[in-house]
């Protein structure tokens, strides 16, 4: 049975105390929701992520995530972190190609396959994010868009390598801007995406796979959107930086 995820993404936000007190707050809220086959990532700024690990309990459904990671090894990468020293720390996850990266910092499907090969070769899984944008979703092939996203980026990865993929579909258009996709436009995505896999890795791969909701998921429409057959949770930005918020979406995910 595949596992069911809801993972905060805290992007560029919080101070140092405000960053300890969230966190303390989540894991005391959520500890005992995370049962059976359920998981909490919470990925807060690469600078807090060694203070943060000491407030999750060991051995959970508990884990810390980072939100990007280079693609190189180590060396004269002014500013860039790699997938060795966040595994160096206790990271299990990296967040890579959300769409802010890929609009702000130019990141591009090859370089995103790139940086996949270095978080899997460091032991992190990769939650990776995929959409279309506004324009793209009313006048083009937008399934076809994030098809190419997926194929391009994840698609040269053995069978075993992708068993430790987690796909985030976050529609561009619904990121920020208060709009969130229907849980009927989302069902319709994550079930076209979870058949592309399929093609690619065979009906097993595809069914073990978790494909998140991410775009405006919040409190209100958590419940309704995790409600859809391939809809395996969520990937959380502003209501993750809520200990309420982000609890009753934790909650939705049950
Ligand atoms: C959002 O919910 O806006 C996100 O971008 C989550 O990654």
């Amino acid at each position: 049975m595949r596992k069911r995820i809801v993972a905060g993404n805290w992007k560029m936000n919080k101070t140092y105390e405000e960053a300890v007190a969230l966190v303390s707050e989540v894991v005391n809220m959520v500890k005992d929701e995370v049962t059976g086959n359920t998981e909490v990532v919470l990925c807060p700024p690469f600078v807090y992520l060694t203070t943060l690990k000491q407030y999750i309990p060991a051995g959970g459904r508990i884990s810390l995530g980072a939100q990007n990671c280079h693609e190189k090894a180590s060396g004269a990468y002014t500013g860039e972190v790699a997938a060795s020293m966040l595994q160096s720390i206790g990271v299990e996850y990296v967040i890579l190609g959300h769409s802010e990266r890929r609009e702000y910092f130019g990141e591009t499907n090859a370089q995103l396959a790139a940086k996949v090969d270095a978080a899997l070769a460091n032991g992190l899984k990769p939650i990776f994010c995929c959409g279309e944008s506004l324009d793209m979703r009313e006048n083009g092939d937008y399934i076809g868009f994030v098809k190419t996203q997926i194929s391009e980026s994840l698609f040269h990865l053995s069978p075993e390598q992708f068993a430790n993929i987690v796909i985030a579909y976050e529609p561009i258009w619904a990121i920020g801007t208060g709009l969130t996709a229907s849980s009927q436009q989302a069902q319709d995505m994550h079930l076209a995406l979870r058949q592309h896999l399929a093609s690619q890795y065979g009906e097993e791969v595809a069914q073990n796979t978790s494909i998140l909701y991410g775009g405006s998921a919040n409190a209100q429409n958590a419940a309704e959107l995790f409600s859809q057959p391939d809809v395996d949770g969520g990937l959380i930005g502003g209501a993750s930086l809520k200990s309420r918020d982000f609890t009753t979406v934790v909650k939705a995910n049950n």
